[in-house]
Formats: structure tokens, sequence, C-alpha cells
């Protein structure tokens, strides 16, 4: 109990530490950073697939439990041996400078935060030790005034719970970053695309939207707190091989030519039949006019692009320079992107994973080859290069009750900046039939397709394939995400009546 309340009060001077300070590295945020640095690519999968893109919090609550319960032990050694329970809170407080310290984005100071923890649970622990002094030697009988002691250690339990909570509400206060670009998010007025609106799509019940809302847009990245960036403070430098290097304001990005491009996201994690796509319509400017600005080398083959807290992708030269439209996007779907989707600044590059491409929170762009460095992922065992692989998905009928007779059967395809010409259903192993795609404003996105079907009683197992722009078929035997993205044919199971 008093360990636990000692850990407790400790995190929460660190976090307020961490608010004054401006850094996101609260001990927990270190820790938990720290360790999703390290996992191992299947542990990461086995979390996205458990907890969805709810892994971050599951993985704040797991680290919360296991401070707890060694704050616990700390605690309990600490009333007979104080030095025991210190040893623990130290190695704790230890494990989370270190890990603040490996941390690419917490400048010099994000080691305080967790040094501070350490020291306030430290010298909690100590007034407990104090406190139970007294109480035990009553419990071995050498003392009579148990009242008294048994008093004090209440009231400095109350003490410190209080002052925990209170500093923690302090916390909440002085980490006003948050607020601060929240509101200059909504302050924000950019160039709006001419429409909204989507071409026609499938209208069928259960039928995914061709455009895939904000609020619905899966979200990963490796940012257990997501980095805060005031637009005016943000900037972008481009250099490396290149002839000019090129520093850009938030404003000298709004003054350069703004396009508007609808373009389906894709995660190379993204299982068989699996939720991490989404389709929005970006704005931004072509990543092909900065870079030619900046003269990149004959000999570069590749952009290492840098997030403010230090994720990095590696992405191939000729997909920013072609005609594919690669972007520095700040808006989707005709707001400034969300926070969480990397406010202000991110890149989106048709057709490739976003592992390889899709940097959000951008602050750096260096021209180089691949040769010499690595992006985020490749060390932990994903390929260097992600293109997307041709896919498809079965969106409706899922899980539902679907009465026998006339039932729409449709969903999606996707083969970004290759293109998807023909989608094909089987029913219970039977003969491929072709299915309808819906209208496609380039080769960029995800098309829809539905199919009408005669669906008879009993339980039937649905299959779909889709064909590239070149006819050819989609991969149909199984391969996990890992290490260049799945492949194998979504196959669902349908109960008819
Ligand atoms: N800064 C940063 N950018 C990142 C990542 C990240 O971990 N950090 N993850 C990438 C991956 S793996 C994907 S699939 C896309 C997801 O973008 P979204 O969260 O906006 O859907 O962002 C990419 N950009
Ligand atoms: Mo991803």
């Amino acid at each position: 109990m008093g360990g636990v309340l000692a850990a407790l009060a400790g995190l929460a001077v660190g976090s307020v530490a961490a608010g004054i300070l401006g850094t996101a590295q609260t001990p927990v945020v270190a820790i938990g950073s720290a360790f999703i640095d390290r996992v191992p690519p299947w542990l990461k999968d086995l979390a996205i697939s458990w907890f969805g893109t709810h892994d971050k919090d599951a993985l704040r609550v797991g680290i919360l439990i296991v401070v707890a319960a060694l704050a616990a032990v700390g605690g309990i050694l600490a009333v007979r041996r104080y030095w025991a329970g210190a040893l623990i809170t130290i190695a704790l407080s230890g494990v989370a400078v270190a890990a603040a310290t490996t941390r690419a984005d917490s400048g010099q100071t994000g080691f305080l935060p967790s040094a501070l923890a350490g020291i306030t649970a430290l010298i909690i622990l100590r007034l407990f030790s104090r406190r139970l002094e007294p109480l035990l030697a009553t419990i071995n009988g050498n003392s009579a005034d148990d009242g008294v002691s048994r008093r004090g250690f209440l009231q400095l339990s109350a003490g410190v719970a209080i002052g925990s909570a209170a500093i923690g509400a302090l916390g909440r206060v002085v980490g006003g970053n948050r607020a601060a670009v929240a509101n200059a998010r909504e302050q924000l007025n950019l160039p709006q695309p001419p429409t909204l609106a989507p071409p026609a799509g499938v209208q069928a019940a259960g039928a995914v939207p061709w455009a895939t809302a904000n609020e619905d847009f899966y979200r990963i990245d490796t940012a257990l707190s997501v980095p805060q960036i005031v637009p005016a403070d943000w900037k972008l430098r481009v250099h490396g091989m290149v002839d000019r290097e090129l520093n850009l304001s938030f404003d000298d990005l709004l003054k350069r030519q703004v396009i508007h491009k609808w373009v389906t996201l894709t995660c190379v994690s993204n299982e068989v039949g699996g939720d991490l796509i989404g389709n929005a319509l970006w704005s931004g400017v072509l990543l092909k006019d900065l870079l030619e600005e900046a003269g990149p080398a004959k000999n570069a083959d590749a952009i290492k692009s840098t997030s403010k807290d230090g994720f990095t992708a590696g992405t191939p030269l000729p997909t920013l320079l072609d005609d594919r439209q690669a972007m520095l996007a700040f808006a989707m779907n005709g707001e400034p992107l969300p926070v969480e989707h990397g406010f202000p600044v991110r890149i989106v590059v048709p057709g490739l994973y976003g592992y390889v491409s899709a940097t959000k929170w951008l602050v750096d762009i260096e021209v180089s080859r691949f040769d010499q460095f690595e992006g985020y992922w490749t060390p932990r065992g994903w390929s260097a290069l992600g293109p997307i692989k041709l896919s498809s998905r079965i969106d409706t009928p899922l899980g539902k009750n679907v009465e026998p007779g006339r039932v729409t059967v449709a969903g999606v395809a996707w083969d970004q900046h290759v293109g998807v010409s023909k989608v094909e259903v089987r029913v219970d192993g039977g003969p491929w039939q072709q299915a309808t795609l819906a209208a496609d404003p380039s080769i960029d996105t995800w098309r829809q397709w539905h199919w009408p079907w005669d669906a008879s009683r009993g339980t039937h197992v649905l299959q779909v394939r889709a064909f590239d722009a070149k006819g050819n078929p989609q991969v149909e035997s199984s391969a996990p995400p890992a290490p260049d993205g799945a492949t194998g044919l979504h196959t669902v199971s349908v109960k008819v009546g």
C-alpha cells in the first residue's frame, strides 16, 4: 500500500515535470516508447490483432500494472529494510530514465520527469517506513502507542493519495501544449478542395463507404504520446544529396500550389480481410515540385523521412518524382490533419504501404541512398521496399442473419497505382462469378464492388478475388503480413435462413 502510493506520487510528479518541461516523456511514456521500439514484430502484430488500434491503451495499462506490482513488493520490503524497497524504486526509475534518454524526441531534459518521479517515490517510501517502524515495534510488543502510529500511517496515506491526485490534476493544466495545438488546428484556414463529394458508390446496406471519415480512419504508429506541433513552430528541412537545401515553414508550404487527391492508405500489417485501410481526400503540395527545387543528386535513390518523434521511413525516389502525385499533406477530407493522423504535415504516397512512406508529424527529409540507411521497420524484420499488394475484401453480408433469396454481396478491392480491372466472387468453391465495379476517380484508390447472390438456406462459404489492371489475378496462397504484406483470399462463412 505504501509502496504503491509512493509510486503513484512519483508518477504524478513525473507527469507534471513533463508538462512543465514541455516534453512528452512522462515515466510511463518513456518506458512504453522504449518498449515499442524494441518489441519483436510478431508481438506487435499480436498486440494489433488483440487490441486493434487500442494496442497503446493496453500497453499503458500493462506498464501501470507492472509498476504497481513492483512498487507493492518494494513497499513490503521497505517496512523491514528501507534500502531493499529503495533499491526497487531506484531500479524502476532507472529503467524509465534510461528509456527516456534513448528516445529521439526526448531532447536534453527528457530524463528529468523520470528522475524526479524516482526521487519523489524514494522520499515518500522513507516517510512510510518511518511511520511503520513504531507500528512494527508495537506488534512486537515493545511499545504501547499503537493508536498513535496507526493514525500516523493512515494520515500519511491519505495525504499522499490526495497530494498525488492534486498534482495529477495540475499536470493536466500545465500540459497545455495539447490545448494550444488543438486551438491552432481549429483556427487554421486551409485551401479547400473544390468538392468533398465522393463518386457515386455502392449503396448496399453493410457496404463500407467509398470515402472513410476521419473519425473512422485506422490509426497505426509507434507514438505512445502523440507529438504535439503548433503549425507556427513547424519547420521542414530538405537536405542530403541535393543541390540546394530547403527550409520550409508552414506558411511557405501554403504559398505553394495546392493539390487535392483521393488516395487509399494501407498498412502492411493488414491481414487478409482486415480493416487497416482507409480512403480519404488529401490536400497538400506535390513532393515532386519540392524535390526538383532541391535538385536530387543523380545517384540518389531514396528519401529518409523523419517524424518529430524519431520514426523514419525509406521511400524510393522514383515514386516521389513520377506521375502518382506523392504529396506533403496538411488536410484530410477537407479538414486540417487530425493530430493522430500527423498534424500539421505528413507524407502520402499512392501505392506504398504506410511504413515505407506515410510519415506523420514530418520534420525532416533527407535525400539519400538505400545502401546508406534503413527506415524504422526494416531492421525489425520488414522489407525495405513496400509496394501495396493487390487484394480484396468482403464487407457484407458478415455475421448477420441473412434471409434466403436475393442478397447483395459487396466489398472493396485495391491495387493502388496499378488499378483493379475485375473482381470475382464464388460460393462454396463453385465457379467464379463476375462482380460489378463502382466508378473510380483514379487507380490510386480502392474500388467498391457488388454481386447479387441468390442465397439458399444453409451455411455457405463466400470468397473474393481481384485482378489488376494488366489482368493478373490476386495471389491465392496465404502469407502473413511480415515481411512485405499478407496474401490470400478473403473467405467468409454466411448462415442463411
Ligand atoms: N511518425 C510516424 N508516422 C507513421 C508511422 C509511425 O509509427 N510514426 N506509422 C506508419 C504506418 S505503419 C502507417 S500504416 C501509417 C498509418 O497512418 P494513419 O495512422 O494516418 O492511418 O502511418 C505511417 N506513418
Ligand atoms: Mo503500417
